[in-house]
Order: C-alpha cells, then structure tokens, then sequence
C-alpha cells in the first residue's frame, strides 16, 4: 500500500509483524524466564517481594504467552479460509478455573510445575488463588463452556459470543441454615485472561421512535433511538486440547458513550453525568440469578439485546469482509442461539439487512432464516420467555415491527396449509392474544432448524410444546444430546482415574472418548477394580480434605457418598431426597431399625436458590436443618450425615463429582431437559439413582438396567396421573412411611418445636406437589434399597462402576458439537 508511510512499510514486513510472536522455548528454563519476565515487567515486582496475586497474574500471563501465536494464527488463516463459521450466541458461560485448563490443553502442566517449584512457588497455591468466573447460572450456562472448549477441540472455526458480566452468579452464605447472597466481585483483581479492545467498541441503542423516509424513490423504515450506549469487547483464548488450535471467546461489557451523556444528561451537571455512566455500566453489571424461571425485567432485555446487537455489529463489520455479497452469508455463519435469551437476534439482523444493508424484505428473510438455529433447553411453560409487547415497542421499537411482520407472513403462511383455523392461528401466533412476544415461536419460526437437548426432550419438544409447528415443518426438528468436556470433567477432576484408564488404554481416549468402551473387559479384571477402588476412595479423601478446610465439613471413608448437586428446584425435586433422610432418621429414633442396620451414607447437596424463589429457598434452610438433627443425633451412631456446604459451583463440583458413589438424578419425568451432571457422574464412575428422564434415559440404556437404579413414573404414566386428577394427600394416607416422614417435618423435629417454620414445604407437598413428588416416594425409597443392598457387596459396585465409565463414552461434548455439524451447521473443521 503506498500510502502508508516509510516506517509503517518497514514494520509491516518486520519478522515480528509476518509471524507475530514466536511462542517462549517449551522449557522449564523457558518458563521461568518468561514467568520472571511477567512478574518484573508486568507486575513490577521482584520475585523476592511478589505477593501470591502477583504471581498468579504471572503464571496466568505467562501461560497466555504460549497460546497468543497460535490464537494469532488461527485468525490470520480465518480471515484467509474464509471458512463457515459458528457464532454461538449464549447470555450465559459458566467457564469454572482457567489456569489449569489452559495449562493442560497447551500441554504445560509438567513444565509450569517445575518451573514454579524452582521460583520456590507450589503451583497448587496458585490454581487454588483463581477466583472461577461464574457468569452462568447453572445447566445451560455450564454447556456453553462445555462446547467452547470441544469447538477449539475439533478446530472448527467459531466465536463464543456473551456478556461480561461484572458480577457474575451469587455467592452463597448460610445463615441460620437459611441462604444469602453475595455479590460475585471475581473482576475484583483483574481477570489475566482476557484481552480488551475499546478500538473495536460497538455501540448499540435503545428505545426512541421509527419512522419512515423516502429513500431515492423507495420507501423505507428507520429507527431513531433515545440513547445508546458502547459496547466494549474482552476476548478470551479458548485453547483446543493439545491441538495448537486457540478460538476467541468475545464477552461485551457496557460502557457510555460521550454521546449519551450529551443527549439524555445534557444538563451539564457533572454528578448526572457521572450517573450516565453508572447508568450505561449497570447494562452487563449483574447476571440475573433465575434459572429457568425469567423474570420479564427490562434490564434483561436490555442485557439481551445489548449482547446480539454487539456481537452481529462485531461480525457483520469486523470480521466479514468488508466487499462480502450478503446473499452468500448462510455459507459463511451461523448463529447458534443458546435458549431464547438471544432471539432478539433475528429481528436485528434483519434491521440490519433491510434498514441498514437495505435488502428487500424477502432477501433478508431468506437470508435470516438460513443463518440461525435454535437449541431449546426446557420444557417447563414458565421457562419459555415473553416480552410484553409495551415493554418491547418502548426499548426496541423498530424490532417490534419487524417481529409483527415476520408474524403475519408467518399466518399468512399457517392459513395457507391449514385453511380459516382461528384456534390454529392464536396458539401458533408468536405475538399472544396477551400482547407478548413469544421468544420460542420466534425461534422457531426463524431457525433454519430446532434442537431439543436429549431424545426425550425432543420428543417432547415436538409432541407437546411446540407441535403444530412439528406439524407444519417437521423437517426442522431434531436432537442433539447434551455432552461435557472430558477435560475438565475427566482429566482435570479426576487425575488418578484418567491415569488408569490412559495406563489401560494407552492416551486418545480423552479426545476419542468412546474408546472408554475398551474398558469393559477391565471391569472383569479383579486388579483393575482394585486400582478403580482405590482412585475413589482417594478421591473421597480429597474431598473431605477440600471439604474440612473450606467449611469444617467430614467425609469419613466408609460411607456411601450419595450426592445431589445442582440448582434448587421444586421440579429437580430434593424434597424428595430429603424425605428419604427424614425416613431413614425417623426409621432410626422411632427404634424400629436398629441403627447398626443402617448402611452408613453421607448425603451430598449443593445447590443455589434463585433469591426470589422463595419455596427454593425453604427448601435451603430445611435441608440444613435435617443436617443439623441428623449430624448431631447420638442415636443415629454417626451413621448418616448431611453435608451441604455452600456455594457450589465449578470448583466445587470438580472435587465432589469424582468422589461420588451414587448420583440423584431424580428429577419429575418429562421436566429435566437433559441434565448434564448427570453425565459427569456417571463418567467418573457414580451409579445413578434416577427417574427415566431427560438424558437418564439415554444413561440407562447405555450402561443397562444392572448398572442403574431407576425409579418413579414415565413421561405418559405422569401425564395420565394428571389426567386423571392428581391428589398428593392418597399417596401419604397410603404410605405409612410417607406420613411419617411428612409428620415429622411438619411437628417441629427440624426447627425447635416451631411448626410454622417448614408448614409450607409440607402443605405445598400434601395440597398441591406440583411435581408429584409424593407419588414417586415409595418407589424411590425401593429403589434406595436396592442402592444399600448393591453398595453390601463393593466389589460387584465397583464393576458396575467401571461399566457406567466404559458406557458412557457418547456424553462427550464432543460427539455433541459432530452431531451440531451434521445436523445443523454443514462446517468444515479449519486447515
Ligand atoms: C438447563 C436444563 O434445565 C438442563 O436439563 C439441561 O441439561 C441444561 O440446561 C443444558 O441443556 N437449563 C438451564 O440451565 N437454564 C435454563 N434457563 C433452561 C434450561
């Protein structure tokens, strides 16, 4: 380029500027040096005086260091291949701890050990320093990170797109046994991973009028928005396992704009112009904290808009080239949409098409329609989200035409096939008779296809919640089962098991995880199950040992460890393994078993409480509370024990998982999606206790009936219980047990005598039980049985152990993202 100067000229063919960075030696020596590097250059500190942060932040950036050329390099020969790349659209990424991930997938755990061992430094202090980034709430957050991480794995050209949040999930304290939360400052240091980039802000508006205007003859629409705000991009460096491969991960974070100060808080006043700017900032301020129950609050849609905007802005400028031919877009993206909290998406792109690109309508539809998917990860109706159409028209007003136009082409099309249906047109209007915006329809209605997130659930999907859309378009529709990253999941959590299947089966298999099937003749191996017993029980002992320091908590090591980890909600039902403790308990002090008969169990909970579900959050306090008679029950001959220590999440489930024995999955038939720590136990060798739903079903008939304790009702024999009328009150009247398990709550044993304490758990189970929980007791209490009958003989357990790890290969979030290129995005894995 002539144009640019003469020094410009000489760094551009500079060796630096052709191959950006060479990566630092793979040395212990190189590590150090670099390490060293960092701590003087980027810390300003010498190694004598560096506090634990700043050797952290070293280490962290040290290890960035060895990725950037690669990361660099994927995304010159990106911009060169051009290749048919996945923007994966999701509110949520719930990523856990970076350090050790990173350091495994750029295979430098042995060298940054040794390195730090000679800078005096344990490098277990420093994976321990790493405050987890929490920006997800749970299942479908947790998935997001999971198909991240197997994305880079597989090469396939993509970008994670979501939202910076500054405080991500809440951290949870007990008080009294009741929950409160914290606020998550994890950005309070700084976060060493990520990368921002003001120069490639994005500004995304809001509210204000449309009108239209003559355009050289054609009449066109446009938006003139109130305010806006600037969307700032972080990037993150998602390392593929061992593969040189590094994608991006773009989280946006809010900031205001001089404009906006200018327009809204033009008064001069330097106090409302600072309050501008918090104004502008509380947009990727705080993650919301309801899982799978939306609130319908404007900051949400703000949140959700301010993100898509922000990321179809970033790929339609940034990394489109600018001479691309729009008609051609299908062969070059798609976005995928996590849930419905990124739908706002579809009527953007085609502001953005019709407005801004000015395509006609019917190019940009087309266009549209082939350049999105939508993964659908609920069941529950109060999960699927609404705008109401007010609150729409006030902060996306040009979007809310847009929406009401793809509707009545969208009728026009369903009166077409199905004739005057009136009836037909209301249920499948994606504006409801109540003036909301249905996200799901839209969706639906827009994606070039549909997913449900296990088998049953698609089915699910397609028989009952969205079934005259499965009629009108069948061919959108299909499965893709959930999976996880074996790295994580597998080979970080659980380092002793990994090193025993690699020494069986030689390395591959965390990249080839079906290869765990070579297992099954190990399972026969008297030695092999052994060595698999003694991985758990040090695993057991590792978690009492994180479990001690952090709360105090004991695991003593001849206990059944039965554990039930994931969000408080009424439908995942942990009432009803509380009832089981209360029986077990009640058994006990009632003096009609013997305490020495009792299999001794310590049970496991972790769970949060969105902060407004108040029945979740009774549940909490009960929970503790049984943990708190039972603990202490002298009667009980330290037989059972309830441990609940607060504040799951990531890290924490990276130590329980591998030390589980049983895993609860028993969630009410046909409202868990999929469940994915479910997976995860069963890969790190837990038996599930579990009802036939979501991905349990898929579990079971992989690993077989003998290796899986199923209970409770199906899918259609819960369907025809409601049908005929459902009265939980016939359940307890016929289970003694039951009674007294409800009695017992209800009299007081669990909080001082006050009976008001727990009344509503126990009258919501008795008068409503929305999700049948006493209808599935008995055969859940059954099904315990056979659990303590199996557990009796250890060495048959341990087999089955190893069988549910053999079978269950296929949850491998990798086989997930084959199965997203096969049946919905058509990508090519890059050179
Ligand atoms: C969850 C579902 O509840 C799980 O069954 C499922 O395994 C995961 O998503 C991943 O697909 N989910 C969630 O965490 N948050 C929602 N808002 C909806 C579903």
């Amino acid at each position: 380029n002539d144009k640019t100067s003469g020094s410009r000229t000489i760094a551009a063919t500079h060796p630096l500027a052709l191959a950006p960075v060479a990566s630092p030696p793979a040395t212990v020596d190189g590590f150090v040096r670099e390490f060293l590097l960092n701590l003087n250059m980027e810390r300003g500190v010498a190694l004598s005086s560096a506090t634990e942060t700043d050797t952290y932040m070293a280490l962290a950036a040290t290890v960035r260091d060895y990725l950037v050329a690669r990361w660099l390099e994927d995304q010159r020969r990106q911009r060169e291949d051009q290749r048919k790349a996945v923007c994966y659209l999701s509110a949520e990424y719930l990523l856990g701890r970076q350090l050790d991930n990173n350091l495994l997938a750029s295979g430098l755990t042995e060298i940054a050990t040794e390195a730090l061992a000679a800078c005096g430094i344990d490098i277990d202090t420093m994976r321990a320093h790493e405050v987890e980034p929490g920006l997800g709430n749970g299942g479908l957050g947790r998935l997001a990170a999971c198909f991240v991480d197997s994305l880079a794995t597989l090469s396939v050209p993509s970008i994670g797109y979501g939202i910076r949040y500054e405080y991500g999930i809440f951290r949870q304290v007990f008080r009294g046994g009741e929950q409160i939360e914290k606020p998550d400052a994890w950005l309070a240091l700084g976060s060493p991973w990520e990368f921002r980039h003001p120069e490639s802000a994005q500004t995304v508006s809001f509210a204000g009028h449309t009108e239209t205007y003559d355009d050289d003859g054609v009449i066109r629409s446009r938006w003139v928005p109130a305010w806006s705000v600037r969307a700032v991009p972080y990037n993150y460096m998602v390392p593929g396992y061992q593969n040189g491969r590094v994608n991006t991960l773009r989280l946006w974070s809010a900031e205001a704009t001089k404009a906006f100060d200018l327009r809204t808080f033009n008064s001069g006043d330097y106090v409302e112009a600072v309050r501008a700017q918090t104004f502008a900032e509380n947009i990727s301020k705080v993650l919301y904290p309801e899982d799978s129950t939306p609130q319908g609050k404007e900051l949400r849609l703000q949140q959700q808009y301010f993100f898509v905007a922000a990321s179809i802005a970033d790929y339609m400028t940034k990394v489109l080239p600018e001479d691309f031919d729009l008609e051609d877009l299908p062969e070059r993206v798609i976005f995928q949409l996590n849930d419905t909290h990124p739908v706002i998406a579809v009527p953007e792109m085609m502001r953005v098409l019709v407005d801004e690109r000015k395509l006609d309508w019917d190019a940009a539809w087309a266009i549209t329609q082939k350049c999105f998917a939508y993964t659908c990860h609920t069941l529950l109706p109060e999960a699927l989200e609404v705008w109401s159409v007010d609150l729409l028209g006030r902060l996306l007003p040009r979007h809310l035409e847009i929406i009401y136009r793809i509707n009545d082409e969208f009728l026009l099309r369903v009166r077409e096939r199905f004739g005057d249906d009136e009836q037909r047109l209301r249920d499948m209007s994606i504006v409801s008779e109540q003036r909301a915006v249905r996200m799901a329809y839209l969706a639906t209605v827009a994606g070039s296809k549909v997913n449900g997130v296990a088998e049953l659930h698609s089915q699910l999907l397609r028989e009952r919640v969205l079934h005259q859309f499965d009629e009108m378009m069948p061919e959108k529709f299909t499965n893709v089962t959930n999976g996880v990253t074996p790295r994580r999941f597998m080979r970080l959590a659980n380092p002793d098991l990994s090193e025993l299947i690699t020494a069986a089966l030689g390395t591959g298999w965390l990249t080839d995880l079906e290869r765990l099937r070579e297992l099954e003749s190990y399972a026969e191996d008297p030695d092999f199950r052994a060595a698999f017993a003694s991985v758990k029980a040090a695993n057991k002992r590792r978690l009492n040992d994180v479990l001690m320091k952090r709360d105090g908590f004991e695991i003593a090591d001849d206990h059944l460890l039965d554990v039930m980890v994931k969000r408080l909600h009424e439908y995942k039902r942990q009432t009803l393994k509380l009832l089981h403790i209360v029986t077990l308990y009640e058994r006990v002090v009632s003096g009609r078993v013997a305490a020495s008969d009792l299999q001794p169990r310590t049970f496991i909970f972790g769970a949060k409480a969105a902060p407004g579900y108040a029945m979740a959050k009774r549940v909490i306090h009960l929970i503790n509370a049984v943990g708190s008679v039972v603990n202490n029950d002298p009667r009980l001959e330290g037989r059972l024990k309830v441990v609940f220590p607060p504040n799951y999440n990531v890290t924490l489930a990276e130590r329980v998982i591998p030390a589980a024995d049983l895993s609860e999955q028993i969630s009410l038939a046909g409202k868990e999606a999929s469940g994915t720590g479910n997976m995860k136990f069963a890969l790190n060798g837990a038996l599930t206790i579990g009802t036939d739903d979501g991905a349990n079903v898929e579990i079971r008939e992989l690993v077989g009936d003998d290796n899986f304790f199923l209970f409770g009702m199906s899918e259609p024999e819960v369907e025809e219980l409601w049908a005929a009328g459902y009265r939980p009150g016939e359940f307890a009247q016929a289970d003694d047990e039951l009674r007294r398990a409800l009695d017992l709550i209800g009299s007081g044993a669990f909080s001082d005598g006050d009976r008001s304490t727990f009344e509503p758990v126990v009258s919501n189970l008795m008068y409503d039980d929305r999700f049948m929980v006493l209808a599935d007791y008995t055969s859940y209490i059954a099904a315990q049985e056979r659990v303590d009958a199996a557990y009796a003989d250890r060495d048959a357990w341990t087999r089955s152990a190893i069988l549910n790890v053999a079978r269950t290969g296929f949850f491998s979030s990798d086989r997930s993202i084959r199965d997203y290129i096969d049946r919905i995005w058509h990508t090519q894995p890059a050179r």
